[in-house]
């Protein structure tokens, strides 16, 4: 039966990860690279021709009758966060996958379809996110990818490398608008509204599009017990204060869909005994109204600076990121919804929080992107949980959409 077919393979999956909380497989870890044979496996097994491009995105591809027509593409990513869900991404992959092969039982169709694992989409190795759909797409950094580097200062070139991937060739990836006739991507909401308001599908309009900083905080280390309270620059207290200033300056725009969120914290030289003498940051912007987001990173520079100056530790800030909120393809999204009231699906018409390889697929082709349900609008989580009921009727829409594009 298909259901325990895809919940098997989502389980499966799973297991390719390190540790032992949630699923932790990073990209182009060991734990990716066993995750992407085993969807090569099950492209294969399906009927499709597989291949991976010169950035390692897993492209399997189903012909139609007309070898000349654009194909129609579907798919998301396999890698993920630390101690994240076994959804995020996966749904996306195993989803399309299971859409094609129903559409290849029906005889073929005149578009292609092609199912694709993007590589990289998560930016928790290398501080890029989307980097499949970028290479694909030619919207790559290549002058920051070149200088990117992991938590254990493996460069990205290193690790491409030992998948037999060339960084230099990178450029080989991108695919001409002319190739592809539409995207569209399955994906769990990883937030609260669709169980809120009771709907099933989610028909993604706008997607909002992280800006994220690199703050340093400067202070003076020193020795915990002989400084005196008023004689101190402690990084520590500073960096608190900026945590304090990103919450109340993004929850002042909450009512713009503008979020704020520090994630990462690097205390130097952190000892139990020494006053913080260094601090590193990681801050992450997101939002679908620009403006807000401008204003935003405007108000928390302006605190900043004078926390600097007021603590006495200087800051430096760099932008390491800062990509536009995307609209999604109007023709697209109303064959969705079209394909919601057939299938007397209850949708709604909504923005993503989070960032997918839509974004960038948008830029080259008519994209879409339809959302299920997670419990409790939890994600980035081990206890991220979609119900095979939703799955199950995320992919009977996706199929009709699917069938539509490519008849
Ligand atoms: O960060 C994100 O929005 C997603 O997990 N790529
Ligand atoms: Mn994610
Ligand atoms: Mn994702």
């Amino acid at each position: 039966m298909e259901i325990k077919s895809i919940l098997a393979a989502i389980d499966d999956l799973a297991h390719f990860s390190q540790g032992d909380r949630g699923v932790t497989r990073l990209a182009f870890s060991d734990e990716d690279q066993a995750a992407r044979q085993y969807i090569e496996r099950l492209m294969g097994e399906a009927g499709l021709t597989v291949r991976t491009d010169p950035f390692g995105n897993l492209i399997g591809r189903l012909e139609g009758t007309d070898p000349k027509a654009p194909a129609v593409v579907t798919g998301s990513h396999l890698d993920t966060v630390p101690e994240g869900g076994k959804y995020d991404g996966v749904l996306g992959v195993i989803g399309g996958l299971a859409a094609v092969k129903r559409l290849s039982h029906e005889g073929p169709l005149t578009h292609p379809l092609e199912v694709v694992a993007f590589a990289a989409e998560e930016s928790s190795r290398f501080s890029h996110a989307t980097m499949g759909s970028k290479a694909m797409t030619g919207t790559a950094n290549l002058i920051a990818w070149a200088k990117a580097r992991d938590e254990q200062g493996i460069s990205l070139a290193e690790a491409l490398a030992r998948r037999g991937i060339d960084l230099g060739r990178v450029k080989e990836a991108v695919r001409s608008r002319d190739e592809i006739k539409a995207f569209l991507e399955l994906h769990i909401e990883q937030g609260p509204v669709l169980e809120r308001t009771g709907n099933k599908i989610g028909i993604v309009e706008a997607i909002a599009a992280p800006t994220r900083l690199k703050i340093i905080v400067e202070g003076t280390a020193g020795h915990s017990g002989a400084t005196p309270m008023e004689a101190r620059q402690d990084a520590l207290v500073s960096a608190a204060m900026i945590i304090l200033a990103v919450q109340e300056i993004a929850l002042e725009r909450h009512h713009q869909g503008t979020v704020g969120t520090v994630g990462v914290l690097r205390v130097h030289p952190n000892a139990m005994n020494v006053i913080p003498g260094r601090v590193e940051m990681g801050v992450d912007i997101r939002g679908v109204n620009h403006e807000s987001i401008i204003e935003t990173i405007q108000d928390l520079k302006d605190e900043v600076s004078s926390i600097a100056d007021s603590q006495e530790t200087p800051v430096a800030i760099e932008v390491t990121a800062s990509e536009t909120p995307v609209a999604l393809d109007e023709e697209l999204i109303e064959i969705c919804e079209a394909v919601c009231r057939e299938l007397d699906v209850p949708y709604k018409f909504m923005n993503s929080g989070a960032g997918h390889d839509a974004m960038n697929m948008a830029a080259v082709v008519p994209s879409a992107m339809i959302l299920i349900p997670c419990r409790d609008g939890l994600s980035h989580n081990p206890e991220e949980y979609v119900d095979a009921a939703d799955i199950m009727q995320g992919i009977d829409v996706l199929t009709e959409v699917l069938r539509r594009l490519a008849q």
